[in-house]
C-alpha cells in the first residue's frame, strides 16, 4: 500500500449498522434535548478536539522483561507517519505527530515534508531524549543530563535539545517537550537544591533558543529510572521550573507520571490557575508509568479531568491552549487499534465533559447540596455519547466505530506482507 492509499480505505460499514447508528443518534439527541443541551454544539466541540499521536507508539512496547513484537509494524519514519495518517482517517482526531529525537532523527527533510503532505498530516511538540545513550555519543548521561555535576555533559545535552529545536523547525513544531530522567538512586548521591539549580540553568539556555512563537513543556515523573530522587519528580517542581523560564515554558502532564490515588484533576486546576498548563501525554495507569490506553482503568477520573479542561475552555481562561498528546506503550494490543481506541476514548470524555451543566452545578456548589452537585457532574458522565461522537466522526468522513473499520480494512495484513520485521537493534523499546 502506498502512502497515499491510506484515504482509499474503504469506511462504509454494513448499511445495518449505519441504519442502527441512526436511530441510535437521533434517539440521544433528542434525550440530550429535553435536558437543554444541543448535539450540535457537542458534535461542533468534538470536531475541534484534536490530540497528537506518539511516533513511538506505533510499534510494540515493552517491558524490560521483553517484548513480543507484532507483524507489519513500522521501521521507519514515514511507516509510522501512513500509520499515524491511518490514525487520523479514521478518528478525525488526531492529524499530527509528535516526534522523538534521535529516534525520529531525520534523512531527507524534503522526503518527510512530502510525505506529510501527501499523507495529510502534520507535527505537534518535539521530544528530546537525554535519558538514553547513543551509539558514538561522547559522553554518558548515566549520571544524569541537564542535572550532571559535569558542565561538559551538560553542554552535550543543552547541544542535543537546540539540534532538537532545529528539527522541530524544519517540520513545523511550535513546543518541546523535556521529559527527563535525572535523579538519584542514593541518598548522598547528588546535591538534592544544586542538581535543580542545574537543570534550571541549562533549560534557561534551551528556552533563550527557541523561536518567539514557540512553548517549552516541562513534564514531571516521581520515580523511575531514579528509585531515590527525580529532580522534576512533581508537578510543583515542574512549576517552579516554568516560573522561573517565561511565560511560554508551561507544565505538561503525564497522566501515568502521578504516585497511586494522586488526584490528578486537582494538579491540572493547581495548574490552570496558575496559568501553567501547556499539554497533556495521556494514558491511564493502575501503578505508574504503566503507559496503558487511556480511560481503561480510571475512565470517571479522565472525565473530571476533562471536566477542569472544559471549565477552562467556558471560562476562557487567559492563556489556555493545552497541548494534547497520547504517550502509551503498547505490549499487548495491535498500536493502531490501541491508538483508534484511545483517540475514541479521549473524544467521549470530551464529550461528556461538554454534557456538564454548568451553572446547575455552580448553583449546587453555592447552596452547599453535596448530593445534587455531584449528581449533575454524574449525569454528564453516565450518558452513553457514542452514538455521538460516532455522527461527529461520520460527518468528517471518518469511521463510525474506528477499531472495526481498521479490521475491516485489511491494512494491518497488508502491511505485515509489505513490512517484513526490522532486525532486533533497530526495534525501539518504549521506556
Ligand atoms: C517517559 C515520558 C516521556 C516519553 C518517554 C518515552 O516515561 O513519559 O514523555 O517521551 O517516556
Ligand atoms: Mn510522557
Ligand atoms: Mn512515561
Amino acid at each position: 500500500m502506498a502512502a497515499s492509499d491510506v484515504a482509499s480505505i474503504a469506511l462504509e460499514l454494513d448499511s445495518a449498522a449505519e441504519r442502527d447508528h441512526e436511530r441510535d443518534f437521533s434517539e440521544l439527541a433528542g434525550r440530550l434535548e429535553r435536558t437543554g443541551c444541543d448535539a450540535e454544539e457537542v458534535i461542533a466541540a468534538v470536531h475541534h478536539f484534536e490530540v497528537a499521536l506518539p511516533s513511538w507508539a506505533f510499534a510494540t512496547g515493552g517491558t524490560r522483561f521483553g517484548r513480543f513484537p507484532g507483524a507489519g509494524e513500522p521501521r521507519s519514519l514515514r511507516e509510522k507517519m501512513e500509520d499515524a495518517a491511518l490514525v487520523h482517517r479514521l478518528t478525525a482526531g488526531a492529524p499530527r505527530l509528535s516526534l522523538h529525537i534521535p529516534w525520529d532523527e531525520i534523512r531527507d527533510i524534503n522526503e518527510v515534508l512530502d510525505d506529510a503532505r501527501r499523507l495529510g498530516i502534520g507535527f505537534d511538540a518535539v521530544n528530546s531524549n537525554t535519558f538514553q545513550d547513543q551509539p558514538n555519543q561522547r559522553l554518558s548521561y548515566k549520571l544524569g543530563s541537564f542535572s550532571n555535576p559535569d558542565a561538559a555533559v551538560r553542554r552535550q545535552a543543552i547541544e542535543h535539545h537546540l539540534h532538537v529545536i532545529e528539527v522541530g523547525k524544519l517540520v513545523g513544531s511550535k513546543a518541546i517537550s523535556v521529559w527527563l530522567a535525572d535523579g538519584s538512586d542514593f541518598p548522598g548521591q547528588m546535591s538534592l537544591r544544586g542538581s535543580f539549580d542545574r537543570v534550571r540553568e541549562c533549560l534557561q539556555e534551551v528556552y533563550a533558543a527557541m523561536p518567539d512563537d514557540w512553548r517549552l513543556f516541562t513534564e514531571h515523573k516521581p520515580y523511575e529510572p531514579s528509585f531515590y530522587a527525580t529532580v522534576v519528580q512533581d508537578w510543583g517542581s515542574s512549576l517552579l521550573l516554568a516560573q522561573s523560564l517565561g511565560d511560554r515554558a508551561q507544565c505538561l502532564v503525564d497522566l501515568g507520571h502521578h504516585l497511586p490515588s494522586t488526584n490528578i484533576e486537582l494538579v491540572v486546576a493547581r495548574l490552570l490557575g496558575a496559568g501553567k498548563l501547556g499539554g497533556f501525554h495521556f494514558n491511564d495507569s493502575m501503578y505508574g508509568d504503566d503507559d496503558l490506553t487511556a480511560g481503561s482503568i480510571r475512565p470517571y477520573a479522565l472525565f473530571l479531568i476533562f471536566h477542569e479542561l472544559v471549565l477552562a475552555e467556558r471560562e476562557r481562561l487567559p492563556g489556555f491552549d493545552p497541548a494534547y498528546m497520547i504517550d502509551q506503550s503498547h505490549n499487548l494490543k495491535d498500536p493502531i487499534e490501541a491508538l483508534l481506541q484511545t483517540v475514541d476514548q479521549l473524544q467521549q470524555s470530551y464529550a461528556k465533559a461538554c454534557l456538564v451543566d454548568h451553572d446547575e452545578l455552580a448553583a449546587h456548589q453555592a447552596s452547599g447540596d453535596v448530593m445534587m452537585a455531584e449528581r449533575t457532574l454524574k449525569r454528564a458522565y453516565d450518558t452513553d455519547v457514542r452514538p455521538l461522537v460516532a455522527e461527529a466522526r461520520r460527518r468528517r468522513g471518518a469511521a463510525l466505530d474506528p477499531v472495526l473499520a481498521f479490521r475491516a480494512s485489511g491494512y494491518r495484513a497488508q502491511k505485515a506482507a509489505e513490512r517484513p520485521a526490522a532486525p532486533p537493534s533497530a526495534a525501539r523499546t518504549h521506556l
